[in-house]
């Protein structure tokens, strides 16, 4: 038998390194299914139980492997669910590549059975490229491009296949006009600034006093350079929530998270600063950024595209951060005066103990941080952790203390809720030989973690590593938007919207072959995050969280926790009605301006 496009399109993904894909099926994708049975499931098809956990799959999957994640879905209602996931690859510029299918050709602008306009449709999330094939010869074109285009632009692309052109006779592009013949692959580009702009950087840097460094995810793999430059200019550094990887947290001049999530030492850091260097990040809140007219500042940042945003940088150097840092120390001189290493060293060490007694307030029954706190101590050094949108995220950022080869990740930009357990099974493709750890919401268990667990349970057997633990806060309750309304509107919890249904997670995860462990108390804590990290399957621990801890902003000290904590812990709505004057006032009296 000749071969058919569909053919063509999977051997063409293998040809570029793919040897997975996240995917759902349907009929506008039959033909492609067929040919995936004649390629004896090469790259494999790893079936999600929705196609939205298929897209969080493939962004999971390229955010930690750092290569092009695929997925696929059918027309129509399949290509729709794909698009959360899409956009939180946009959002956090990420390569993935969608293959969609379509209805056949002599429907389409028919108003037929499940046809949607699928250019349209994805005009915006996939602006970087999305492209229909309706004749054999676009091939291997259109795969080639969205990939290269997806890994140069760290975007999403996607490739649109009516379903009868899947089973077309392959026909290769000819040396004729209008053909596109094609190739495969990329060599990684580095950008390096020009020496005057360089230069500039350095004249700025080392006229600071006060130097305050930013780093986000465009700052991986330079923790050398980094350290050299901060150890140079007396500096600390801040982590934007996707740069939480970038640098360990055992280092002394690294202040952790900043912004809403962030850490003590980093609002300080940056209040405080009278230079600011960003490097990689476009971390939005420009808030938690020095004062307008406080810093001088520059920004590296890869792409003139993504620079020169959320602060007035006086010079933006588009450059890759690792070449462009390393041009930069020759000319960087080390401060003699190291007094602000030192105030920021003894904040960051403080700040330590302020996350570890936060961790040990008592709670009722289980305090969430107390979790994040003994899987923080618990973390294996090859590590992958991922989180959901929610409290969980303010956990994630705060009390996790990575050490140097530890990977996590969480939706940044987007925010959605829904990615925690997909990126962590994404991760187990990237890595099957590393554990991988999901903080996730019950509420985010609801929307998707529950039934990504049967995928979990479909493959884990194929990992080296079988170790995939979720752990749950089962707060029953939508807790993160609970707090926004009681800080932000002043308003009570409104039940109707927040309240959960109570679900036994771990009962489902020993319904469906996995190690599920109740944590109704304090005591059962530790043990349980023993036997999670030792066990030899997935695990699922559901731990009962008190939903009256605030995720508090980064300011406040460990007392003003405490009293909040324990004004909070034992109220029903009537008290907290009452109450909640008070606290409101005093959880705005911690937010930013009113830091003083
Ligand atoms: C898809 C989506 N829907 C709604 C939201 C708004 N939202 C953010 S956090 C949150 C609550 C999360 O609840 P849960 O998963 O139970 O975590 P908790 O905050 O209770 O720990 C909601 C509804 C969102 N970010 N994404
Ligand atoms: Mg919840």
């Amino acid at each position: 038998m000749s071969k058919t496009v569909a053919d063509v399109v999977l051997s063409r993904l293998r040809e570029w390194g793919i040897h997975e894909v996240f995917a759902y099926p349907g009929d506008g994708i039959n033909g492609l299914l067929a040919a995936w049975g004649r390629a004896d499931n090469d790259p494999q098809f790893v079936q999600a139980r929705h196609e939205e956990m298929a897209a969080f799959e493939a962004v999971g999957f390229a955010k930690f492997s750092g290569q092009v994640g695929v997925c696929a879905a059918t027309s129509g209602p399949g290509a729709i669910h794909l698009l959360n996931g899409l956009y939180d690859a946009k959002l956090d510029h990420v390569p993935v590549v969608a293959l969609v299918g379509q209805t056949e050709r002599s429907a389409m602008g028919g108003s037929y059975q499940q046809e949607v306009d699928l250019l349209s449709l994805f005009k915006d999330v996939c602006s970087d490229y999305v492209q229909m094939c309706t004749v054999p010869q676009q091939l291997p074109n259109l795969i080639d491009r969205a990939m290269r285009i997806a890994e140069s632009e760290h975007a999403p692309t996607c490739v649109i296949f009516p379903s009868d052109v899947f089973d077309l006779p392959y026909e290769a592009p000819e040396h004729a006009f209008k053909q596109v013949p094609s190739s495969l692959g990329l060599t990684e580009a580095s950008v390096t600034p020009a020496p005057a702009a360089i230069r500039g950087a350095a004249d700025i840097l080392n006229a600071g006093e006060r130097v305050a460094i930013l780093v986000g995810q465009g700052a991986r793999g330079c923790v050398a350079e980094l350290t050299t430059v901060a150890e140079l200019l007396g500096a600390g550094a801040a982590k934007a929530l996707l740069g939480k990887d970038v640098l360990p947290d055992d280092l002394p001049w690294v202040t952790g998270s900043i912004g809403l999530l962030g850490t003590m030492p980093s609002y300080r850091l940056m209040m405080d600063c009278d230079t600011l260097l960003t490097v990689g990040s476009n971390f939005p809140y420009t808030q938690f950024l020095p004062p307008l007219d406080q810093a001088r500042a520059v920004q590296i940042d890869r792409s003139g595209k993504w620079i020169g945003m959320r602060y007035p940088y006086e010079l933006n150097l588009v450059g890759d951060a690792q070449p462009t840092l390393a041009a930069l120390i020759p000319l960087l001189q080390r401060k003699s005066d190291r007094t602000w290493r030192q105030q920021i060293e003894s904040d960051v060490a403080e700040w330590w103990n302020t996350v570890e007694r936060r961790a040990l307030v008592d709670a009722d029954p289980v305090n969430p941080m107390r979790i994040v706190h003994e899987l923080s101590a618990r973390l294996p050094g090859n590590a992958i952790v991922t989180s959901d949108s929610g409290s969980a995220a303010n956990w994630y950022a705060r009390q996790l203390r990575f050490t140097d080869g530890v990977r996590g990740s969480l939706s940044g930009t987007l925010a959605t809720m829904g990615p925690g357990v997909p990126y962590a099974i994404g991760a187990k493709w990237a890595h099957p030989d590393r554990p991988a750890i999901a903080l996730v919401g019950d509420g985010a268990m609801q929307m998707n973690g529950l039934a990504e667990l049967i995928t979990v349970s479909r493959y884990w057997q194929q990992w080296d590593d079988p170790r995939l633990i979720v752990a749950v806060l089962h707060n029953n309750d939508l807790n993160q938007v609970t707090w926004e309304m009681r800080a932000m509107e002043g308003s009570p919890k409104f039940a109707e919207s927040q309240t959960i249904p109570d679900v036994d997670y771990a009962e489902f995860a020993r319904d469906i072959g996995l190690i599920g462990i109740n944590v109704e108390e304090t005591a059962q804590v530790g043990p349980a995050c023993d036997a999670a990290v030792q066990a030899a399957r997935p695990v699922v621990l559901d731990v009962r969280c008190d939903p009256d801890v605030p995720p508090i902003p980064p300011h406040a000290t460990f007392d003003e926790v405490k009293a909040l904590a324990s004004s909070l812990a034992h109220g029903d709505e009537d008290k907290w009605g009452v109450v909640r004057e008070g606290v409101k006032q005093k959880i705005q009296q911690l937010l930013p301006g009113h830091a003083d």
